[in-house]
């Protein structure tokens, strides 16, 4: 983080330095003439020393006085401050209000770029950038920084060049890989279903690489759905572990089953695990065709063999394809990862297409787009309009509501 020049006089900026409601921990930062005055006053160390006599880039534990929130204040320069607090909305919003309260305008983060020269484009690009969760969606979206507002630029030039044909495969262009800007600040979900006792929870903590769920010999010991945010490939996923799926032996059991298949109904992905150290039965068969799994994996593969033999002799359904794991042998679970990563994110745009990262933008393309296609209107009309909307956007967003047809 860049610091500010000190005895410069700045205006007295706060921003959210993390994404709202994501973390355990969120940071404000504070910086411009009068921050220091304005920590002062509604910060008191623990240790009763006064704020001022702290070294710079020393961690200090105190109360936020207006609320009586702990937080720990950095101070990383005479007047620049972060302020770590409780991760929740409210926290922040009560540290950044009683920061205005001081004179403190909201803004963006130092070594954002120029505030002066205004991109609506790159706004929204910046201000999406919190929401990554990993370094791979993170340093994806820090490309369209620069790479969108050019495209825009290059747009906004066809429009005026009235070249209605290739301002529409501009805009599509720019759209065709928006879906997955979007996804780069979502988590999808990732269930792993089957019968009870086939290993889902040990796989699920043999991703995560930890005892996240509760593993036992006993059949039906998961009876809720079990979730953990995890990365697989550096995409994010929540991972969920779900009831064994069989008829109940008791309410409660049936309430999880209930819990497992709503929780299927909605996922992203479906990992349907089965038990390879058991010869492929009909129940088996049954659950494959129910669930509409994308990826099959057949676990305790450190026992296929015997199973496979006991097929052979007693000439049982042969096993569909699938991958193999072993929880508890940690075999196959690099494999399972880079799967669920493939499919996942089967496909990358090139490294240097542009494409939107927040909805707001979608929209506003959408809107040229409909613009250039309407069927009313001159083309030259077209692009006029277009391009006024596109204006509209990049030269104040907050303006920019208007559709194509009010212009
Ligand atoms: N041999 C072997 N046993 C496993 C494997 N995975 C899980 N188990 C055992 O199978 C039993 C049930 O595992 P669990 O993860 O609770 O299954 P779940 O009911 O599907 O969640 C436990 O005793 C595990 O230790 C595996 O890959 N190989
Ligand atoms: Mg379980």
């Amino acid at each position: 983080m860049a610091n500010l020049v000190d005895n410069e006089t700045t205006a007295l900026v706060c921003c959210r330095l993390t994404a709202a409601g994501r973390g355990a921990i969120a940071v404000v930062e504070v910086r411009g003439t009068g921050a220091s005055r304005a920590i002062e006053d509604v910060f008191r160390p623990f240790s009763q020393r006064a704020y001022r006599e702290v070294a710079h880039r020393k961690l200090v534990y105190g109360t936020w006085a207006p609320t009586g929130e702990d937080v720990v204040v950095c101070r990383l320069s005479s007047e620049h401050f972060e302020i770590h607090c409780h991760g929740g909305t409210a926290a922040v919003d009560s540290i950044v209000s009683s920061l205005a309260d001081r004179g403190a305008v909201e803004g963006m983060p130092l070594g954002s770029p120029d505030p002066t020269d205004t991109n609506a484009w790159r706004d929204e690009v910046w201000r999406t950038l919190p929401q990554a969760t990993t370094e791979l969606t993170a340093s994806l979206i820090l490309r369209q920084l620069s790479l969108l507002p050019a495209a825009i630029e290059e747009l906004h030039t066809l429009l005026q060049d009235r070249q209605v044909e290739e301002a529409m495969g501009s805009v599509d262009q720019i759209l065709t890989w928006s879906d997955f800007g979007l996804s780069l600040t979502r988590t999808p979900s990732v269930v792993l279903c089957g019968q009870p006792n086939v290993g889902k929870s040990s796989l699920i903590n043999a991703i995560v690489g930890f005892q996240r769920a509760i593993v036992h010999a006993s059949a039906g010991t998961t009876r809720d759905v079990v979730s953990q945010r995890t990365a697989v490939d550096g995409w994010p996923i929540e991972l969920s572990d779900t009831a064994g799926l069989r008829d109940a032996e008791s309410p409660i059991e049936g309430l999880g089953i209930e819990n497992a298949h709503r929780k299927i109904e909605k996922a992203r992905l479906v990992i349907g695990v089965f038990d390879a150290s058991r010869a492929w039965n009909d129940r088996d068969q049954e659950l494959l065709d129910r669930l509409d799994c994308d990826i099959v994996v057949h676990n305790k593969s450190d026992r296929a063999a015997s199973a496979s033999h006991h097929a052979i002799e007693k000439n049982d359904a042969p096993r569909p394809a699938g991958l193999a794991t072993s929880a508890t042998q940690n075999e196959g679970i690099e494999q399972l990862v880079q799967l669920i990563a493939n499919k996942l994110v089967p496909e990358l745009p090139a490294a240097d297409a542009a494409w939107c990262v927040s909805s707001d933008a979608v929209c506003r393309l959408r809107d040229v787009r409909d613009c250039l296609l309407a069927d009313r209107g001159a083309p030259d009309d077209r692009c006029d309009r277009a391009a006024q909307l596109l204006q509209l956007f990049s030269s104040n967003k907050s303006e920019a509501t208007t559709t194509g047809d009010e212009l």
